[in-house]
């Protein structure tokens, strides 16, 4: 296996991590190619632990080193302070590479992403407030700025003075908010384009070279699948496509390169911002997971809405993005539960379905079928076989398998490294 992805398969902070930094050992490069600096991860390197948001998570440990493909948005400031960070600390980055391909998230980006959540009022998404939707809409719209735009000089300060003229306008006409400065923005920018120049490059032909060479290729995906732009619950989703697709497109690698889709989950589901979320808890059942897990987010604080397994989602999630491989964390959290609830297919309209609709009324009135488990009292933290394993937290994993379909190959029962129990 040359190929690997790794997945969110619900909606984001599955703890995708550690999966990750386990398999980058073994990679020649670790790729980013979705999304930003939306995502978050937290790595552990010597002791110390980092912090990082747009540098893939096998910067550290990927032999080659870590890419940037040209499907990430990049906000240059976010970057370099998280280069700055790692040089500080004693660590080289000299491996990163990044697209020349990928495109550059502009101050009025941030801006309209701010002012677009504010505008919509009760129906915002509860965006991170990145710029990330506004980075993707522009280089849809076929204005965006892209690394190797901001390297010229000219073109970068041509493209920026005629978005500026519109952003401008839209700031001003429709929100009633103050112009934004061409020659600051003008100046700064270009000067973090001089500062990531020595990393930028084809990535894809980077990528392509490898694989023909049958190394590994490590591909981070950031998100969740049900927060695709396409696949997810539309529009309370994220700007980029978060399932595998979207990461080989977001690199430059043929579709029949991928060999395996791992995807991350958890024993429960959570969610942050807004949408659909038929399993939600709303009891102390929720409050209790959310606060034996810690489920507030890394960067907001913002607490985690809360929720049982749902193989509905799983399943859809499976499908979209080829999942063939589960890896499952936070078995531990139920621990001294009475019962554990899986959701096995939604009732919609007296009927049972078993597949995630696309229309949003119809996901509100979908009822969760659940099926209900005896769950186990046993502290598990320290477990390393699955023989070892409670016999009801056997039996809830076996049930997940089934009603998935997809082989479990890692369950995790704490933070630590050590705390994984690898099944095949
Ligand atoms: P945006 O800012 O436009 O992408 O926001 C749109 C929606 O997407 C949600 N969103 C997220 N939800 C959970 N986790 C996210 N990132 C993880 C983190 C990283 C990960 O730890 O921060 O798991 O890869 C993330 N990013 C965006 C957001 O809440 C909106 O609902
Ligand atoms: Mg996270």
């Amino acid at each position: 296996m040359t190929a690997i992805a790794v997945v969110g398969s619900q909606w984001g902070d599955e703890g995708k991590g550690k999966i990750t930094d386990f398999l980058s050992k073994e990679a020649s490069y670790a790729v980013r190619s979705n999304g930003g600096n939306n995502a978050g991860h937290t790595i552990e390197i010597n002791d110390k632990s980092f912090k990082m948001r747009l540098l893939p998570s096998g910067i550290f440990a990927a032999d080659k080193g870590a890419i940037i493909g040209n499907g990430v948005v990049i906000n240059p400031e976010v970057l370099l302070a998280e280069l700055e960070n790692l040089t500080e600390n004693g660590i080289d980055t000299g491996k990163l590479r990044i697209s020349n391909r990928a495109h550059v998230i502009m101050p009025y980006h941030i801006k309209q992403d701010e002012y677009q959540e504010e505008a919509k009022g009760a129906n915002k998404i509860g965006t991170t407030k990145n710029g990330i939707g506004p980075a993707y809409m522009d280089k849809a719209s076929r204005i965006g700025i892209r690394v190797c735009d901001l390297l010229e000089k000219d073109t970068f300060a041509t493209k920026l003075s005629a978005n500026l003229k519109e952003k401008n306008a839209l700031f001003t006409q429709i929100y009633h908010k103050p112009e934004l400065n061409f020659d600051d923005i003008f100046a700064t920018y270009y000067e973090y384009g001089q500062k990531i120049k020595k990393y930028v490059t084809d990535t894809s032909v980077l990528v392509n070279q490898a694989l023909d060479q049958n190394e590994k290729v490590l591909f981070e995906g950031a998100q969740g699948i049900m927060l695709d732009l396409d696949e997810g619950t539309y529009p309370f989703v994220t700007s980029s496509n978060t399932i595998s697709g979207g990461l080989i497109s977001g690199i430059g690698v043929g579709a029949n390169r991928l060999d395996t889709v791992i995807g991350v989950c958890k024993a429960y589901t959570t969610r942050v911002g807004a949408g659909p979320f038929p399993t939600e808890l709303f009891d102390q059942t929720g409050d209790r997971i959310r606060e034996t897990a810690h489920e507030y987010g890394t960067v907001t604080g913002r607490p985690r809405r809360i929720g049982w397994f749902d193989a509905v989602a799983l399943r859809h999630a499976k499908r979209v993005a080829g999942i063939n491989a589960l890896s499952l964390n936070l078995l531990d959290i139920f621990s001294g539960f009475d019962k554990v609830k899986i959701a096995i297919a939604y009732e919609l309209d007296g009927k049972q379905i078993d597949y995630y609709p696309a229309s949003l009324k119809e996901l509100e009135r979908c009822k969760p079928v659940y099926e209900e488990l005896p769950a186990w009292q046993e502290d598990i933290t320290n477990v390393k076989t699955w023989q070892d394993l409670p016999e009801n937290a056997q039996k809830f994993l076996q049930r997940i398998t089934e009603v998935v379909g997809v082989p479990l190959v890692t369950v995790s029962v704490g933070p630590e490294r050590e705390q994984t129990i690898v099944l095949q």
